[in-house]
């Protein structure tokens, strides 16, 4: 019984099959122009995606009746028709038939994106009429509109436009938000909403966290002040990755060059001076009290480490230098400034020169000070101050900046007598051990002399006692 309807249903099928003439269609498929059409799906494809065996992807069922190329009653010969778009599908497309179904199946490599990301280089479709006729009958054949539509593989990393070869240079006084370049990549995949990111080799960290890459636009840009006298060159990694599934990214190296700005203000220059990041801090000189007319004042530097007299030097430290001049910005006791001539000269190595010369031959008093002020010739007029300590000649150990001012005389006449002398620290020291030493030495010599005094008790003692005191010894 079971046996009976099974046969009568494979009967009922192979009848159904058999009357639906070959070359007709599988299904009611949509009149889209004059003929039926007949739409296909595949992928782009490489020669090593063609040998890889997956032929699923690159072959599309053509549903039709009969057997392509087959040669009994069914077969039913396929052509191309001449009024094919750019591509003549043939070249990579070819029809196949296996179990009673039939394929259009690429046969050879095709690149759905072209040379370029331009559109209009792309194959999206193979548009052409397709001549179904009866191998048994020729005579009998009809036509398709059929669509080969090629999906797209993201098969292409995208390619940076912007050619980043050049350096990028940017002054360090490029300010925050300001975009210094705009990155663009293409993408011939039809995937191409890019995004844009940046980096850098770990040793430029310090970098990179001075720029920003907008995701979108890929406007670089600089979030915070560069600094030249930190970091003048490094280099950025620029990323513009599609969003294909896998990712694919390009990466190019932008090397940054940072230019140099008017950011920094002189500085002066001397050998084994107090340096505070580098530079001198707290400048400071000395020099004797007696002043000569038109003698330029000869100057040691604090801390004196070379010995000798010195030329008050001072720069700017930016590398694009402005020019220096020196001018005496006060003295102390105030109102003497114009006592002297400041002249400046250049060394010619970014360097300049003050020269310091009195116009009065005179003595001032120890602990005199000129605070002498060294300017950068800019709309800034970046400036910085040393101080030039008047000591009189032999007192070769100075004093300390920070307590030069208590030594000041408020005589304005400038006596070279007025000033009580002044001990340096060692020699002070060493009266303060002999001065206790001896008071050391007198207690013990009274002690001895009481004992003496009050176990003789006689009158005698008492002149020699006083006859001692006369002589000045006794206290000795
Ligand atoms: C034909 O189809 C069968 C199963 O449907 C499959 O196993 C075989 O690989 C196919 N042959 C070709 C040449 O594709
Ligand atoms: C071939 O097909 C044509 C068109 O359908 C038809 O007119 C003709 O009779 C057929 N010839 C044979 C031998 O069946
Ligand atoms: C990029 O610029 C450099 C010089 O700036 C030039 O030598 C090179 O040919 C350019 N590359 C491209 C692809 O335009
Ligand atoms: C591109 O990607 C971003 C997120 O990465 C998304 O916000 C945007 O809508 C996308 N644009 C298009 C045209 O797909
Ligand atoms: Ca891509
Ligand atoms: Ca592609
Ligand atoms: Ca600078
Ligand atoms: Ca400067």
């Amino acid at each position: 019984m079971n046996t009976v309807i099974l046969l009568a249903t494979f009967t009922v099928v192979a009848l159904v099959q058999a009357q639906m003439p070959p070359c007709s269609s599988l299904d009611d498929g949509p009149f889209l122009g004059t003929a039926p059409t007949l739409t296909m799906d595949v992928y782009e494809a490489t020669q090593d995606d063609l040998s890889s065996g997956q032929n699923d992807k690159y072959r599309a069922e053509l549903r039709l009746h009969g057997e392509a190329g087959g040669t009994g009653g069914n077969g039913i010969v396929l052509e191309v028709m001449p009024n094919y778009q750019f591509m003549n599908p043939e070249d990579t497309f070819r029809f196949v038939a296996n179990n009673s179904q039939n394929f259009v199946e690429l046969y050879k490599p095709l690149d759905r994106d072209g040379p370029t990301a331009a559109l209009d280089d792309d194959i999206n479709v193979f548009s052409f009429t397709l001549k179904c006729s009866l191998q048994s009958n020729e005579s009998d054949f009809r036509y398709y509109d059929a669509k080969i539509f090629v999906h797209d593989v993201n098969d292409n990393p995208p390619e940076f436009v912007t050619n980043m070869t050049a350096p990028l240079v940017i002054n360090e006084l490029t300010p925050s938000g300001m975009t210094v370049l705009e990155v663009k990549a293409e993408d011939r995949d039809i995937s191409s909403n890019l995004s844009y990111s940046l980096s850098s080799p770990s040793g430029d960290k310090d970098l990179s966290n001075h720029f920003e890459i907008d995701p979108h636009t890929g406007h670089l840009r600089v979030t915070t002040p560069l600094d030249y006298e930190t970091k003048t060159m490094g280099t950025l990694y620029i990323y513009a990755m599609d969003n294909g599934s896998p990712a694919r990214t390009a990466t190019a190296t932008l090397n940054v060059m940072v230019e140099d700005g008017d950011d920094q203000g002189p500085v002066y220059v001397y050998e084994g001076c107090w340096t505070h990041d580098g530079h001198c801090a707290w400048p400071k000189y000395t020099t004797t009290t007696v002043l000569k007319k038109d003698q330029p004042i000869s100057v040691m530097p604090v801390p004196n480490k070379v010995k000798a007299a010195v030329t008050i030097k001072a720069k700017d430290m930016d590398e694009a230098a402005n020019p220096i001049q020196f001018s005496i910005a006060s003295t102390i006791p105030p109102g003497s400034e114009s006592m002297f001539r400041v002249t400046t000269a250049s060394t010619g190595n970014g360097e300049y020169t003050a020269t310091i010369t009195p116009t009065q031959s005179k003595t001032v008093n120890h602990g005199f000070e000129i605070f002498l002020k060294a300017t950068e010739q800019s709309e800034q007029g970046r400036f910085v101050i040393s101080m030039i300590f008047f000591e009189e000649t032999g007192h070769t150990c100075s004093t300390g900046g920070a307590s030069a001012a208590g030594n000041v005389g408020t005589n304005d006449n400038m006596s070279p007598t007025a000033e009580p002398e002044k001990y340096t620290e060692p020699i002070v020291a060493l009266i303060v051990v002999v001065s206790i030493l001896a008071a050391f030495v007198l207690c013990l010599a009274l002690a001895f002399f009481c004992f003496v005094h009050r176990s003789k008790s006689s009158s005698g003692s008492d002149i020699n006692l006083r006859h001692a005191n006369g002589n000045g010894h006794a206290a000795f």
